[in-house]
């Protein structure tokens, strides 16, 4: 195992500040880079050269002789010549916390869109800091970077690092394109969308699979994959869930946020996460045992803001209550308290996102020309059927329908 030092910029109160560098330990830990020393640095005392105060650098320094770290690890971004002066004195590997998630997703992308968003991120995070990362992670663990010393090479590097943004990027849009193209399918299928979204590490998995196990064909998809660690989930995936009623909804998995999500990420990661866009309802989940929960929550309201994916109506699941049991904080509301592990408080959650998601269902009667079977069949998909009878020779069909399907069946209604 690596070892490394963690330099954390103290913008917060202390508790707090040490809560983040935690969390920056825990980012290296899954790159199996153990933290060894944590220095922090007031934010009054930055210099624009070498981040830290040169105090603070003497110190850092000193600590390097006698512990001979492989990583020094910044809690911010840093610029190209911030890294340059850093491993100039330091003659360590410098790398900043974006750097750091960076190489994370790469490390867990799997699928092609993920692994083409994660290199485009990447080559984005680079090509600014060619000069400077001649000692960087990638380097050592034979990764993306391939730069060596001297302008007329780094020119060269630079022309190619675009040009492999804009193939990536062409790559991507096909792919997305695909995507984009099932889901005007499913929006045909007048089905609702739901998504979920929150912090890393809070249950948003745990959820998807605990609503299929309430769901009448829970057997027949696959679940999520559930782990305790940072960025378990590195793509967006779908599921049918079926409750009673034929009350039915697509329910969306998605990548958990972390505070200071590098922005090249983001970007890269839009395309994937226009599912969050599109959704009827966002099931924002909260780990209600975390100290800075208020804060996680921010963060992800923060991000669905950078996505455009702002004022989509909101339920939130404080999770995790078999650890921690708080009162429910008053501005997040509608709010429902479970544990998704210990199955507490299960059919109230479910409850909510059926009063929610089907909350302008009416009760409607239908003439259908006998002839039209097919629309027969749509109501008997989407909607709960109260009465049906023969009627000469059309059918009547009372039923209980959604917004979306009144629409398409107005020609139909008496
Ligand atoms: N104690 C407790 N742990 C839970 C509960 N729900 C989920 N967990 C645990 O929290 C960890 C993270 O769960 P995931 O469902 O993978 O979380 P996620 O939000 O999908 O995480 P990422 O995909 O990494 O963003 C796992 O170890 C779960 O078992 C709960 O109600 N109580
Ligand atoms: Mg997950």
């Amino acid at each position: 195992m690596k070892k490394a030092f963690l330099v954390a910029i103290d913008r917060y109160p202390d508790e707090m500040v040490r809560y983040y560098a935690e969390e920056l330990g825990n980012l290296a830990l899954s790159l199996n880079i153990k933290t060894v020393r944590t220095f922090s640095q007031p934010a009054r005392a930055t210099t624009p050269a070498y981040k830290v105060g040169e105090g603070k650098l003497d110190e850092i320094l000193r600590a390097t002789r006698e512990d001979a770290p492989d990583y020094i690890i910044f809690n911010e971004e840093l610029t190209n010549s911030q890294i340059r002066n850093l491993e100039d004195v330091l003659d360590t590997a410098v790398i900043d916390r974006t750097l750091l998630i960076l190489e994370i997703f790469a490390k867990r992308a799997k699928t092609k869109e993920a692994m083409l968003q994660v290199e485009i991120a990447q080559l984005k995070y680079l090509k600014p800091r060619l000069s400077a990362m001649r000692n960087s992670l990638e380097q050592q663990q034979g990764g993306i970077g391939s730069r060596g010393p001297g302008e007329k090479k780094l020119e060269l590097d630079r022309r190619r690092i675009e040009r492999d943004i804009r193939n990536a990027e062409t790559a991507l849009k096909n792919i997305v394109r695909t995507r984009q193209n099932n889901r005007r399918k499913r929006r045909r299928s007048l089905v609702k969308n739901v998504a979920v979204v929150g912090y890393t590490n809070t249950g948003k998995s745990t959820l998807l699979n605990t609503l299929l196990q309430h769901s009448k064909n829970g057997r027949e998809e696959k679940s999520a994959h559930v782990e305790d660690r940072l960025f378990a989930t590195l793509e967006t995936s779908t599921r049918l869930i079926r409750f009673k009623d034929k009350k039915r909804f697509t329910l969306t998995d998605t990548i958990g946020f972390i505070s200071n999500l590098p922005h090249e990420l983001v970007n890269s990661f839009k395309a994937t996460l226009e599912e969050i866009k599109e959704a009827d309802l966002l099931l924002h989940v909260v780990d209600f045992s975390h100290p800075y929960y208020l804060d996680q929550i921010q963060t992800t309201e923060g991000v669905l803001k950078e996505l455009g994916a702002d004022g989509i109506e909101t339920l939130y699941v404080f999770n995790k209550i078999d650890l921690a049991n708080n009162i429910l904080p008053p501005a997040y509301n509608p709010a429902v308290k479970v544990s998704l592990r210990e199955n507490q408080n299960i059919d109230t959650l479910i409850e909510k996102i059926n009063d929610i998601l089907f909350r302008d269902d009416t009760v409607k009667v239908y003439a259908i020309p006998q002839s039209r079977g097919d629309v027969v069949h749509t109501l008997n998909e989407h909607a709960e059927i109260l009465e049906e009878r023969y009627d000469n020779d059309s059918i009547r069909v009372k039923a209980r329908v959604s917004g979306p399907l009144r629409e398409h069946l107005r020609h139909y209604e008496i």
